[in-house]
């Protein structure tokens, strides 16, 4: 019996850099004729994961979305005080009670796609239902490739687990230096590095790993994938990447930023942007600052210093100081709330990107085809900014350190700004990304033809 439109239930994690590309896959599986259930988990973290929620059940009235509500977790049994962490682990110890809900949903399920965080806790699950599950891994192909290697990694090192950890040597890929290897992962027993050695072995159990990438910017790592050469049993791993920025991200723009952009000459703004939850020191914001200014670049920089918007309550001034504050006004602008960084990359006026890189990042930088300085700052960045770097979509200075640990002066930021912004050969090979990505998206390519073949297998 074929179905007609298969239902497919959507299982993100915390974090808007996990529940964008979420968001974005679901306009995908619509458009591709798919029911769709979103299951959003509560309490929800952040405020903007709440907007942005709100924005697409408003623009998607057809998707069907399910509350699910969490266990209370003890925080004293989880080592971490990571907010985005804790809620990984609270929907992993509440994953048993999504049995019920999700063998009520009706018409009947055809799969299950979840966050890779929750994978060792959903399998048992959808085993028991005996529901196809599917991994969206949000992240790059590289780090997917770090990720289902590292059970193997760590295993080396036996009890003497994370201080004799090495450089990485995935067969087939340069080797990862233990420089590039996320932090949390070297420190004993905290809970990210727990769930990373728990789930890794486990990617082999799922039917597919969809991932925002496309081949144009990492083919070689997703043929190493799926020829089996990284690990063996890997599951077919499933480019659907571009995923972009969609109309119900929108509207986020303040007046003055687009007013603002509007009046710089083509390709002379520098967005500069750590994502949406990296921590900056007060003392680098400063230093920021000074490089910004002696970059002599225009420049939009969107400041953070708190993990959770929530939280979020200081002024600019009281953050970057006023006098500072005065001096930066004279050639760029300086932001403190959520800006709509789709639109913003998509901007003529931006030229370059300082990013974190967080992978919707980059996928997004490379959509627009703007060139990025990578500056890493936690998690898997720096395995991202290797990508960027080989892919010759940008630059990253290896030596600057993890963002947490180590300063980065104003001067030498402010020349490395200029580098990137005045390099012919960056603005080249990002336009041809920029190109690929959108072969990628476009009319008969390759994404039409993956959604394509995904929504035929599930019909089966
Ligand atoms: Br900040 C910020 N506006 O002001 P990443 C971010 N974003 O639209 P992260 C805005 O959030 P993880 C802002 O376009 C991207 O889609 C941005 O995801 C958007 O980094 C998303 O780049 C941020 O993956 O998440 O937030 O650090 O740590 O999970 O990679």
């Amino acid at each position: 019996l074929l179905h007609p439109h298969p239902h497919v239930a959507l299982l993100p994690s915390a974090g808007m850099g996990h529940l964008t590309p979420f968001l974005r896959l679901a306009t995908q599986l619509v458009h591709h004729h798919c029911n769709v259930t979103l299951i959003t988990t509560h309490p929800i973290v952040s405020l903007s994961e709440s907007k942005l929620i709100t924005h697409f059940l408003a623009a998607f009235p057809q998707v069907n979305q399910v509350k699910f509500n969490l266990l209370p977790l003890d925080h004293t049994t989880a080592n971490s005080t990571d907010p985005f962490f804790l809620h990984f682990e609270t929907i992993r110890r509440s994953a048993h009670l999504l049995s019920p809900l999700l063998a009520s949903l009706s018409p009947p399920l055809h799969a299950l796609v979840c966050d890779v965080t929750l994978i060792s806790s959903v399998i048992p699950v959808t085993e028991s239902l005996h529901l196809p599950n599917y991994i969206l891994f949000t992240s790059s192909a590289k780090m997917l490739s770090f990720f289902s290697y590292f059970h193997i990694h760590a295993s080396k090192a036996g009890d003497d687990y994370p201080a004799m950890l090495g450089d990485v040597e995935i067969p087939g890929l340069p080797s990862i230096p233990r420089s590039s290897i996320p932090p949390l992962l070297l420190i004993p027993n905290n809970l990210f590095a727990n769930i990373f050695k728990v789930d890794s072995p486990k990617v082999t159990k799922s039917n597919g790993v969809l991932i925002n990438t496309f081949e144009g910017l990492e083919a070689l790592s997703l043929e190493l994938l799926n020829g089996g050469k990284v690990v063996e049993g890997m599951p077919p791993v499933i480019a659907v990447g571009p995923l972009m920025p969609c109309d119900f991200e929108k509207g986020e723009l303040g007046n003055n930023q687009l007013k603002w952009l509007n009046e710089q000459p083509v390709g002379s703004v520098v967005y500069v942007s750590f994502g949406s939850r990296t921590v900056i020191s007060r003392d680098q914001i400063r230093e920021i600052g000074h490089g910004l200014i002696r970059s002599g670049c225009r420049f939009l920089w969107v400041v953070k210093d708190k993990k959770v918007d929530k939280e979020d309550e200081e002024g600019l001034e009281e953050v970057v100081g006023r006098e500072l504050m005065e001096s930066l006004k004279a050639k760029g602008l300086v932001v403190k709330n959520w800006v709509d960084q789709g639109e913003i990359l998509g901007h003529k006026a931006v030229g370059g990107f300082v990013s974190h890189c967080g992978w919707n990042s980059v996928i997004e930088a490379a959509w627009h085809g703007v060139p990025i300085l990578a500056w890493p700052q936690h998690g898997d960045q720096k395995i991202n900014a290797e990508v960027v770097e080989s892919s010759r979509l940008g630059m990253w200075v290896t030596s600057w350190g993890w963002g947490e640990k180590d300063m980065v002066k104003g001067d030498e930021f402010g020349e490395r700004i200029r580098e990137m912004m005045g390099s012919e050969l960056l603005r080249g090979q990002a336009t041809h990304i920029k190109e690929e990505a959108r072969k990628a998206l476009g009319d008969g390519g390759s994404c039409e033809m993956t959604f394509k073949r995904l929504v035929a297998e599930w019909k089966m």
